[in-house]
Formats: C-alpha cells, structure tokens, sequence
C-alpha cells in the first residue's frame, strides 16, 4: 500500500465525507501536492452523490489514496475513530483531522507537520491572534466563539480554539485515547479529544489558520450538534471529577 518511490508514508490526512462530489477532484490533489510522504483516507458514509467513486477513479492513478466506505450516515465522530484506527494499523506517525469543503486549506500541512515535530496534538486556531474567518454568517461565527469561551470556562482546556476540526495528532496520542469510547459528533468530538489528550499529559499547540467558509455543497451542522456539545462539556465535567476519562 505504500508509495515505493516516496519512502515510508509518515503521515495521514483523514477526511470524513458525506456527500463533498464537487469538492473532492480539487482536494485530493490540494492535499497530495503538499508532501511526497503524506497519503489520505477517506472515510465515506455511503454518500448518495458518488462521492466515494470519485475517489476510486482517483486511486486508479495513485496508490497514496485510501478509502474507507461505511453503509450509512453514520456521523462525523466514528468516520473518525475509523480512520484513526487505520492510521495505527498501518503504522503512520502524524494523523490529521480535515473537512472535505475546503475550509481547512492544505497549504497549512508543513506548518502542522513541522509544529508537531515539538508537540504531541496539533490544533489549527480560528481565534489566536484575532478572528480569521471568511464568509460565515455572523450568527454562525459569534456561536462558534462563544462556544469557546464556554468551552473555557466549563473544562478549562487552555485553547482559543476547541471546536475546531483541522488538527495533527502524533500516534502516541491516538494510542492513549480508548477510541471505542468515543460516539460524538461535531463540535463535542472535537473538544472531547483535545480535553483528553489534554487531560493526559499530551502537549497541545495551537497554529494560527484562515478558515474559509464551504464553497460548494451542503454544511452538516444542526442544532443538535450544539446540544451535544453542551451535553458534551458536562459530561466531560464530571467525568474528569470522578477521574473516569
Ligand atoms: N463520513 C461522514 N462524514 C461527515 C458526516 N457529517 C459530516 N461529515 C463530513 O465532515 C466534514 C465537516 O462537515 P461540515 O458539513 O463541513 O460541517 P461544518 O464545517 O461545521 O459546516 C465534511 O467533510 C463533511 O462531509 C457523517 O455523518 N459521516
Ligand atoms: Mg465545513
């Protein structure tokens, strides 16, 4: 599975999708181009748009693409678990989280992969120096921030940035976190594994990123994805009081 003339695939870039048709064919090669060593897995949940044979054509001319299909919709924090999985068993170094919409831009890759050369998890930061959003509805950028803020002041994970979803984490990391316990979505995913990492010791380091609003396609966020990160914050709460993280 390993790209022969490219050395040993050190790191992952693991994209969820659900159907992103109009994105992938400017993603893959986005992500590809930036490192010879860097390969992608995508784990597609039966997206009614082909998504996933979009990228079977892609994997006919390269062998640094994989894919992971799963029946149904089946939410954004197992695809996850899913690939990280597989980025253990396959023995990568670096395992990134990424949106499929073009909202994370790949050129930030070197900057994550030369961070987490000093760091264990990685997290790409909306709101370190500033706000660097592009074309969110300020309802939408003024819940995001205030998620923050809340998120802060309930758990006290030191981010500015904890609802995020573009991030590196060293395997170590990976190994240390019991993925099988882990079912949320969302916003929650995101803070319940950098408030774990965090909790056991891991060094967490925040770069700053420009986020760009999804240019194509449909976004993915619900109400209930914001009750579950609520629901998410208490529990993680109580969890850390009764020390059964
Ligand atoms: N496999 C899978 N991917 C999902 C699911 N829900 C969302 N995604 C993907 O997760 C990423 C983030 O979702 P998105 O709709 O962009 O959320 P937003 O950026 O918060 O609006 C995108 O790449 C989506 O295609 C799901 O249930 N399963
Ligand atoms: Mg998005």
């Amino acid at each position: 599975m390993q790209d022969a003339d490219s050395g040993s695939p050190r790191a992952l870039v693991v994209i969820p999708t659900f159907n992103e048709a109009e994105n992938i064919p400017r993603l893959l090669p986005a992500v590809l181009s930036q490192a010879p060593t860097l390969n992608v897995l995508i784990v597609d949940d039966g997206s009614p748009d082909g998504t996933a044979d979009l990228v079977r054509q892609f994997q006919s001319g390269t062998n640094r693409v994989h894919l992971i299909v799963r029946n149904a919709k089946m939410g954004l924090g197992t695809a996850y678990t899913a690939g990280f999985k597989f980025a253990l068993e396959h023995g990568y170094e670096f395992v990134f989280e990424m949106d499929a919409d073009l909202s994370h831009d790949p050129l930030e890759i070197g900057n994550f992969l030369r961070e987490a050369e000093r760091s264990d998890l990685v997290i790409g930061s909306r709101y370190t120096n500033g706000v660097r959003v592009l074309n969110w509805p300020i309802n939408r950028l003024l819940l995001s921030y205030f998620a923050n803020v809340y998120t802060r002041f309930m758990i006290g994970l030191p981010l500015h940035d904890a609802t995020g979803g573009y991030k590196c984490y060293r395997r170590k990391v990976l190994e240390a976190i019991d993925l099988d316990r882990i079912h949320s979505n969302g916003y929650a995913f995101q803070i319940e594994m950098s408030y774990k990492a965090w909790k056991k010791g891991f060094r967490l380091t925040e770069i700053p990123i420009v986020f760009h609003d999804r240019r194509s396609g449909q976004s993915k966020m619900s109400r209930a994805i914001v009750y579950e990160a609520i629901f998410m914050l208490w529990k993680l709460r109580f969890q850390s009081l009764l020390n059964r993280l």
